[in-house]
């Protein structure tokens, strides 16, 4: 157990321990955070705390007096665990992979992760809890709400703007200025060319709506 992690008991706690847990502590390693473990519902060790590179396994999923990151990557799941961690909030921390590139005008909440080769331009403004998957590219100016999830090789436009509780999925394009509600889910590889209501699922290139309101 170890192998890439620096444990510390007060370290780090990552909040789920599959394959999105996997990819935040590396992260954490690379970037010399040390990490506490994992804390997972499941019966037995989640995939995170077995084989090599394994972190610790701390048991389920609690409040505890220690700085957290949510390692799920489902925005509902995560949504349902920040509602039971709202008195430890201030203890959420961000976790940036040192290979992004991330603007010094950028603006990002707590509890923020965000991968390799991901790129945060000038003036985003990133809230809390957001995932900025790898590779994706966050243009200048734009603006994501909490909790939302930019997945792997996504591009949003400079000033594009992404509510909260939101999955854009993975390879998707949002053109500039475009705005996309609250818990709204925009499929794989989608190109969006125009405004999306809240809680609406949209697929396809272009994207059209496939079921609007679907989200409550
Ligand atoms: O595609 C990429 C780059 N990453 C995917 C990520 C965004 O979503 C990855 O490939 C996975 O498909 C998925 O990763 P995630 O969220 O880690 O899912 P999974 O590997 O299934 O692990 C979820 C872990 O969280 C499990 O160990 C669960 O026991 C734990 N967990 C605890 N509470 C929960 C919940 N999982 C869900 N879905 N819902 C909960 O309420």
């Amino acid at each position: 157990m170890g192998g890439l992690h620096t444990i510390d008991p007060n370290g780090l706690v990552i909040i789920g321990g599959g394959g999105h847990g996997l990819v935040v502590g590396e992260a954490a390693a690379l970037a010399a955070i040390a990490l506490a473990g994992v804390m997972d519902d499941r019966a037995d060790p989640p995939a995170a705390c077995r084989g090599d590179h394994s972190m610790p396994w701390l048991g389920p999923i609690r409040a505890a007096e220690r700085p957290w990151i949510l390692g799920i990557g489902d925005v509902v799941a995560r949504r349902v665990v920040l509602s039971r961690f709202k008195e430890i909030a201030d203890r959420a921390a961000t976790v940036i992979h040192p290979r992004a590139i991330v603007s010094p005008s950028a603006l990002l909440g707590k509890g923020v992760y965000v991968g390799p080769g991901a790129i945060l331009h000038s003036r985003a403004r990133i809230g809390d809890h957001c995932i900025i998957n790898s590779g994706s590219i966050v243009e200048h100016d734009c603006d994501i709400g909490e909790n939302s999830h930019i997945a792997p090789g996504t591009v949003l436009g400079g000033a594009a703007r992404v509510g909260y509780d939101t999955l854009i999925g993975l390879g998707s394009s949002v053109l500039p200025g475009v705005w996309i509600g609250d818990r709204c889910v925009v499929g794989a590889g989608a190109l969006v060319l125009h405004n999306v209501a809240d809680g609406s699922v949209v697929v396809g290139m272009p994207a059209k709506v496939l079921a609007p309101k679907a989200r409550a």
